[in-house]
């Protein structure tokens, strides 16, 4: 293996819990209680490796009591001592990297070269950088006031790197959390939890009850929440909206996506198919801005096509502990299945099916990377997230065909540009309704940008200057009566 010692860490990590892990709750781990746990599967090697708690609603009541008890001191801290909690955390986080590496790959999937060099620098990168806006908020948002108890619920495919997306700037902004990891991948998030107690966070700033979408549901309809951040499927962004309505809670809603990633007959044709590899091949194809559609224009379609083959072909899947391998285990047989019927539905509805003759584990969750081409515009494939390593390609004419293509989608989170033209290009991205565009790159990352989606891929952003907006409100509007004052 390729960090043997942060292997065996884990596992003695995972040995030392063999009991169960509870919640974290100001401050302290609850105590596992019987018939209210589940248990977490490594899909690769598809073995249970941990029993959780199962968050009932009392005990998201106690969280959440917790975070409000919490509240007026962590709000009333001055930002630069803000800013030292949040540095402590970053530090921390680096100082664990290798272990929560290893078990982000066990517990999710994911090859470890991305967790090593990707989610967790991210994770650290997202602290620092909000330490820094800590610091900066009374003058850079003066007037404003942290919006509360923040009610955070995360999904699967990025896990520490999506708490760190929701915690980092919720706590820069003066608010306390309860955030409720993915029941498929809750280790890193407790991890998480023991970091803030060695950071010396004080206690009931941040608590994570571990559940599944019931935990979720009873952390959205809480009276005690002010504000929901989520992150997942539409379907649930969209229940999330409804049941928040008329409530007053803020929300924010990061969910699905099917973004073009467009190929022009210009374009240096072997740096877009690197690009394609970054775009859908990387975590598994589950990523929610994943280049997951393919535009390219006809001249070079039969070219690009042929070289995208021949990469794929030199793509290896298996161990995610195996620092040579490209590509790792899908997150759960749940997903594998779904991913499997979408990808027979694209087989029935007559587009071509490519997939390189690569070798399979043969146990675990895995699937091979894939490309269907002759695909029509109004195919499921075409329309659907697959959240899987499938990518659609269909082709164009004119520029003006790649941004109808393009728009021709309910959703709106990102996009990918290739072309030597840079005029062509940014005039593409200007008519290409999407949060992120990228022009000669894709799936880039920073803590400072901020990041959302249009249409049903949501709304709010996460990241930068308008990431923390999402957590602040008018000064004005805290010092109103309550509903329950008048
Ligand atoms: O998502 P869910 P699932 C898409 C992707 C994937 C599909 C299904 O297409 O194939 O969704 O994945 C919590 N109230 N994305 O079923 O259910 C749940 O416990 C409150 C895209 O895993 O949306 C988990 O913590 N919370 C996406 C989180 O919601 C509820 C990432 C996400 O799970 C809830 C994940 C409820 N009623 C999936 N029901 C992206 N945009 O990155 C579930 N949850």
């Amino acid at each position: 293996g390729p960090a043997p010692e942060a292997a065996d860490h884990v596992r003695e990590w995972l040995k030392a819990h063999a009991a169960g892990f509870g919640h974290f709750i100001d401050g302290r781990f609850t105590t596992p209680v019987a018939d209210q746990t589940f248990e977490v599967r490594d899909p690769a090697r598809d073995e249970t490796i941990a029993t959780v708690s199962q968050g009932s609603s009392q005990d998201v009541d106690a969280a959440v009591e917790a975070a409000r008890a919490a509240l007026a001191g962590w709000s009333a801290t001055p930002g630069h001592i803000r800013a030292r909690h949040l540095y402590a955390l970053a530090r921390h986080i680096q100082k664990r990297e290798r272990f929560l590496s290893v078990l982000e790959s066990i517990d999710n999937g994911k090859p470890i070269r991305e967790s090593r060099d990707i989610d967790i620098p991210l994770v650290a990168r997202h602290f620092y950088h909000h330490a820094g806006w800590a610091e900066l908020i009374a003058s850079e948002f003066p007037d404003h006031a942290p919006v509360g108890v923040c009610g955070q619920i995360i999904p699967w495919n990025f896990p520490l790197l999506m708490l760190a997306w929701k915690i980092a700037p919720a706590l820069a902004a003066g608010n306390t959390v309860v955030l409720k990891p993915a029941e498929f991948t809750p280790l890193t998030a407790l991890a998480f939890a023991e970091v803030c107690r060695e950071a010396g966070l004080p206690r009931g700033v941040v608590n994570i009850v571990t559940g599944d979408g019931a935990t979720g549901a009873a952390l959205v309809k809480h009276p005690g929440i002010d504000k929901v951040a989520f992150t997942g499927s539409t379907d649930v962004g969209r229940l999330i909206r409804e049941q928040t309505a008329g409530s007053g809670k803020k929300l924010s809603l990061e969910l699905g996506g099917k973004s073009p990633f467009i190929v022009f007959e210009d374009a240096d044709l072997d740096g877009a198919v690197e690009g394609v590899v970054d775009a859908i091949w990387f975590n598994q194809g589950q990523v929610c801005c994943a280049g997951s559609r393919l535009l390219v224009q006809e001249g070079v379609a039969a070219r690009f096509h042929a070289k995208l083959k021949r990469r794929m072909a030199t793509l290896r899947v298996g161990d995610p502990l195996d620092k040579s391998v490209d590509v790792g285990a899908i997150v759960a047989p749940v997903q594998l299945q779904r991913i499997r019927e979408l990808v027979a539905k694209g087989e029935q509805e007559g587009a071509t099916l490519f997939q390189a003759d690569t070798a399979l584990p043969q146990n675990g969750c895995f699937f091979p990377p894939t490309l269907f081409t002759d695909v029509a515009p109004a195919s499921t494939i075409a329309e659907v997230e697959i959240f899987g390593p499938v990518a659609v390609s269909m082709t164009f004419r004119t520029p003006d065909e790649a941004v109808a293509l393009a728009n021709n989608t309910r959703y709106g989170l990102a996009a990918s540009i290739w072309s030597e033209n840079i005029n062509l290009a940014l005039d593409t991205a200007a008519k290409v309704k999407a949060g992120v565009v990228w022009v000669n790159s894709t799936n880039m990352f920073d803590a400072a940008a901020g990041f959302g989606g249009y249409k049903e891929s949501g709304f709010g952003r996460e990241g930068g200057r308008e990431g923390l907006a999402e957590y602040l409100v008018p000064a004005w509007l805290k010092s109103l009566p309550k509903a329950e004052d008048v």
